[in-house]
């Protein structure tokens, strides 16, 4: 006779469901979302969400910075919950499932163990994490942040947009500012599932990845200073060119994650120039630099380089250049523990998986301050995310969800 819950599985066609509905809200131009943080369709988001956690019979709590922690209640009032999570926010150009498949996995566990009647020993409290993207508001895992206490909550709501909208008059207005005090809440263990973002299970025909860390980040806000010029009548001799400037960081940034290979990148994902008009040259050129590695001393040697060679470019050109980091995170390593039950849930559900290090930064990084965290990932296809095209199979969801169903049962316990 199987233990209780030995050969459970959840819903798939549920959990699939579940995320075609959550797609509609936010639509993108190309098939993804468009679902950015304390947008109103992030908050038409919360509200669905918030829908099928009552339905399910979960009990909702939200903190300051808008965080939802959805509960479901376990058999003992000592025991602190095991935490689900993962973001609703998307990118301007998002896919279905990045971070999604996470707070939704989470909610299916949840109808899995309500439909056999599975009584946890430690509450399940699953979430969704405030701006995880940082698209709108850097930097990213901001609220998870303030969460594990490595931003406060006045830094966090003084970010502002490219509009020049703050992060805190956006939650006002959205209307999801809660009551509980941000990073009160103790956790007895953090999962987070989420797709690779990149190719390597895809490639090995691997279902599961089993995540043991997490690369470290920097994002350097680099402001150049040019002198706006007109882009014809200008001699090539008179110009303070920021845009030149800019395009020379950007192939010494190329140059130096590749001089740090493997196990490193580097790369510009944002750039503003002002005027931003097509005959003046730029006043004023601002871009961020994003550089990450598992390794702590590559990910500080690069960041040290591209300090020290950016003002040399500026120089030569006669730009004024200053650097800011906007967002970083050393390199995580998860729970030994909670990594060990994750591998086991998928050799027991007989998934193949392996060992992986997560490229993309996630709330789990922050969790992991505060709690033991880990992650389970699933493929995507080509790798692909941050792209309207990412895709993965209804397979490959399901197969994450139940390791992570597992992994819960395993690490909530269940009552007898
Ligand atoms: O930037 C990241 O790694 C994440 O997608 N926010
Ligand atoms: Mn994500
Ligand atoms: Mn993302």
């Amino acid at each position: 006779m199987a233990a209780p819950g030995e050969n459970m599985r959840v819903n798939a066609d549920r959990l699939w469901d579940s995320l075609m509905d959550m797609a509609k809200i936010g639509p993108g131009i190309a098939g993804g979302n468009n679902r950015q943080t304390l947008t109103d369709s992030d908050a038409e988001g919360r509200r669905l969400f918030q829908a099928w956690c009552d339905g399910a019979g979960l009990t909702m709590g939200v903190d300051t910075m808008g965080n939802m922690f959805m509960t479901r209640e376990g058999t003992d009032p000592d025991a602190l919950p095991v935490y689900v999570g993962s973001h609703l926010d998307t990118q301007p150009t998002g896919g279905k499932y990045d971070g999604v498949l996470g707070v939704l996995a989470g909610l299916e566990v949840v109808r899995s163990l309500n439909d056999l009647g599975i009584r946890t020993k430690h509450p399940i409290v699953v979430t969704n994490w405030t701006n995880e993207e940082g698209a709108r508001f850097a930097p990213a895992m901001l609220a998870s942040g303030v969460f594990a206490g490595v931003h406060t909550q006045d830094y966090a709501y003084g970010r502002k947009d490219p509009e020049g909208k703050t992060f805190g008059e956006e939650l006002q207005r959205i209307g999801w500012v809660g009551d509980e005090e941000v990073g009160a809440r103790k956790m007895h263990a953090y999962f987070e599932y989420h797709i690779e973002q990149g190719p390597i299970l895809e490639a090995e025909g691997k279902d599961i990845g089993v995540v043991t860390h997490c690369q470290g980040l920097w994002w350097l806000e680099f402001t150049l200073t040019g002198r706006e010029a007109h882009t014809g009548s200008t001699p090539m001799t008179m110009r303070v060119n920021a845009g030149l400037a800019m395009a020379r960081i950007l192939e010494m940034v190329q140059m130096v994650a590749m001089e740090n290979q493997p196990g490193a990148v580097g790369g510009v994902g944002q750039v503003f120039f002002s005027p931003n008009s097509r005959n003046v040259l730029p006043g004023k050129v601002v871009f961020t630099v994003d550089i990450r590695s598992p390794d702590q001393a590559k990910l500080d040697g690069m960041r040290t380089r591209i300090e020290a060679e950016a003002p040399k470019i500026c120089e030569a050109l006669g730009v004024g250049c200053s650097v800011e980091p906007v967002g970083h995170f050393d390199p995580v390593t998860f729970d030994p523990t909670l990594v060990a039950t994750v591998r086991k849930a998928a050799e027991d559900l007989g998934y193949s998986h392996r060992d992986i290090i997560s490229g993309a930064g996630h709330d789990a990084c922050w969790a992991a301050r505060v709690a033991p965290a880990t992650m389970i990932m699933c493929p995507c296809v080509d790798g692909l995310s941050h792209n309207e095209a990412e895709d993965i199979s209804k397979e490959w969801a399901a197969a994450g969800a139940d390791v992570l169903l597992h992994a819960v049962i395993e690490t909530a316990g269940i009552a007898e």
